[in-house]
């Protein structure tokens, strides 16, 4: 089952299913579009912590993308504080023409889990500067649920939707709207676990563990082509400390803006010794919109359906990998397994330059 040196491009490897779907979607006036050089539009749903933070700096740094909208969800933060926090990273980049808009402050059945003070009390270091904090009145009065659903229908087959927090705002968005999904270009999400190792709960990582009836909706739900950068995938593929330093060290805004609200999660990362015995820091969200920003970026993927564990003791919000066929699911999963680290590290340069 696993796909090795798997092209994301390549068709042959896709389902008839989704085939089929995106067939449909490939009007003439979309093809064109599509053709050389195009633009790549996402569409980001964050809970901006200061990973979220690096992952939006990638994909503004990236060569021909367009981002479409930021949606924001609570999740390392309240939804008043990522938003805020979008905000100062657009403003840091020069970036605040692109709209940003608030969505759900809770998970669908309301419970919390998990500390979400691994960024700072405030999602982003605990570092306020009058310098960096535009004005909170640049948020969009439209809700992040209905912006989605707007901007995916206004743009069909187009759009890569990309999600670095809790999967609320999307679960909402395909209950709302069950066409969605069929309209998206793909999908790509940093959450999820696949060796049952947790960073939240015993056996639940953050973003799923935070909101697991969310994410069962979307793995269930949105069969579009979907692609995962599990927390253990981003565990294996740390960043040294020396790129950190020549990272963080560049003569830039955008540099100096990143040591000041990375300070505090980098002393959180230096302390801990659970993520797989390595030294060194992860960007998790960075995976997934690299991927996204990126065609060429993933070298090696798995494919097989997955979901969420909603019950047991110690797995609520785990994901679950369907090796053996058995939940008899037809959509099937691309979960990250390697990357080329060169052009990650690339790409993160470039996103403080
Ligand atoms: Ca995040």
């Amino acid at each position: 089952m696993s796909s090795k040196s798997k092209k994301r491009k390549g068709t042959e490897q896709m389902d008839a299913e989704q085939n089929s779907q995106k067939k449909q979607l490939q009007s003439p006036q979309n093809s064109k579009k599509k053709g050389f050089g195009a633009m790549k539009k996402l569409l980001l749903d964050v809970d901006c912590g200061v990973d979220d933070a690096q992952a939006i700096m990638l994909a503004l740094a990236a060569p021909k993308v367009e981002i479409l909208g930021i949606t924001c969800v609570h999740g390392n933060t309240t939804v008043d504080n990522v938003y805020k926090n979008v905000l100062r990273v657009l403003k840091t980049c020069n970036k605040l023409e692109i709209p940003v808009y608030k969505g759900a402050a809770k998970s669908i059945l309301g419970i919390k889990v998990g500390d979400e003070n691994f960024h700072g009390k405030d999602g982003l270091g605990d570092a306020p500067d009058d310098a960096d904090a535009p004005d909170a009145k640049k948020i969009q009065e439209e809700n992040a649920v209905s912006a989605i659903i707007r901007i995916v229908n206004k743009n069909p087959g187009e759009v890569s939707l990309v999600a670095t927090g809790p999967l609320t705002n999307l679960a909402l968005a395909v209950r709302m709207d069950p066409t969605l999904p069929g309209k998206l270009k793909g999908l790509y999400i940093m959450g999820g676990n696949t060796e049952s190792r947790g960073n939240t709960t015993v056996c639940g990582e953050f973003n799923f563990a935070a909101d697991p009836e969310a994410a069962y909706v979307v793995l269930n739900d949105y069969q579009c082509e979907t692609h995962l950068a599990c927390w253990e995938f981003t565990c294996y593929n740390k960043l040294p400390w020396e790129f950190c330093d020549a990272w963080l060290g560049q003569d830039s805004n955008k540099a100096r803006f990143m040591a000041k609200i990375f300070r505090h999660s980098m002393e959180e990362s230096k302390k801990d010794s659970g993520s797989l015995n390595s030294t060194g820091f992860i960007s998790c969200d960075s995976f997934a919109m690299a991927a996204a920003v990126d065609d060429s970026f993933v070298t090696e993927s798995d494919r097989y359906p997955v979901s969420v564990e909603l019950a047991g003791t110690h797995t609520r919000g785990m994901m679950i990998v369907d090796t053996q066929g058995l939940l008899n699911k037809t959509h099937k999963a691309c979960i990250m397994k390697k990357v080329d680290m060169g052009k990650f590290e690339k790409m993160m340069m470039a996103a403080l330059k």
